[in-house]
């Protein structure tokens, strides 16, 4: 059964967050505020892309440079964003729902363009984050309305408490490497909640909880949002096997000619 979110009637963010495996916060920006991280991610496009390699910008259509998909690693190459990652109200969501003190890892781009915006597959973050314990959050700030229409997130309540990850395997879809292999049982479809909202619609969620979303049908609205990735700082991260993974994927995309 698929239904519309609504705020926990705990009040306690930890408590929600323990329990659901993901937070909401509508806003957690006021609209100037949201103007300005708008205008801040036009400049860095139109300043920083050009400085990014191609395994920090995608393309919906590698032939259309106006149809970027997703960006990563924005904190690295801009300040402004930076210091959303590492010294904003984010990060100390971060740390509510962890319940310790955390790393900004990652400042991330997720659009899906008009007319041709993909679907996100149902996947778990942590699957391919090589972080020992899987202590992680993802904040994803909506920086327009989102809707069934454009691609809202889905969350499946709950799904952070089961023991280890679901399956998953190589998606082809670009973006998101590692789709799961077992989406759609009873349990699933039971608990998913839809995560519609507005410009400034924050939602934070557990590494382990399993989120899709899906594709844009609108001809004329695109569907942006940012990632914020934090790991707790008592994690253990498996350098080697990340760089590895990523560079075996960066080689598989050029080879597809995907990036
Ligand atoms: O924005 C999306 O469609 C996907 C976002 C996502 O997978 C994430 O924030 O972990």
């Amino acid at each position: 059964m698929l239904h519309s979110a609504t705020l926990s009637d705990a009040s306690d963010p930890k408590i929600r967050f323990d329990e659901d495996g993901y937070l909401t916060v509508e806003p957690l920006f006021d609209a100037a505020k949201m103007a300005e991280i708008n205008v801040e991610l036009d400049r860095f496009i139109s300043e920083r892309v050009s400085e990014m390699g191609s395994s920090e910008v995608y393309y919906e259509d590698i032939d259309d440079s106006t149809s970027i998909k997703q960006m990563m690693n924005m904190h690295d190459h801009d300040p402004y964003f930076d210091d959303l990652l590492q010294n904003s109200v984010i990060r100390t969501m971060a740390e509510t729902a962890l319940g310790e003190a955390v790393k900004g890892v990652n400042v991330e781009y997720f659009n899906k363009p008009p007319g041709i915006g993909k679907a996100t597959p149902a996947h778990q973050d942590g699957y391919f984050f090589h972080i020992k314990p899987s202590k992680a959050v993802t904040g994803w700030l909506a920086l327009e309305d989102v809707d069934h229409e454009n691609g809202c997130l889905h969350y499946v309540q709950g799904s952070h408490k089961a023991e280890g990850f679901r399956p998953h395997a190589r998606s082809n879809v670009l973006g998101f490497s590692q789709g799961m292999t077992d989406f759609g049982t009873d349990y699933d479809k039971e608990n998913t909640v839809a995560l519609p909202g507005h410009a400034g619609t924050f939602l934070m969620h557990d590494c382990k909880t399993i989120h899709w979303a899906g594709m844009n049908r609108s001809k004329t609205r695109s569907r942006r949002a940012l990632g914020f990735i934090y790991f707790a700082k008592s994690v253990e991260v498996d350098k080697e096997a990340r760089a590895a993974y990523q560079a075996k994927l960066d080689k598989d995309l050029s080879a597809d000619n995907k990036i």
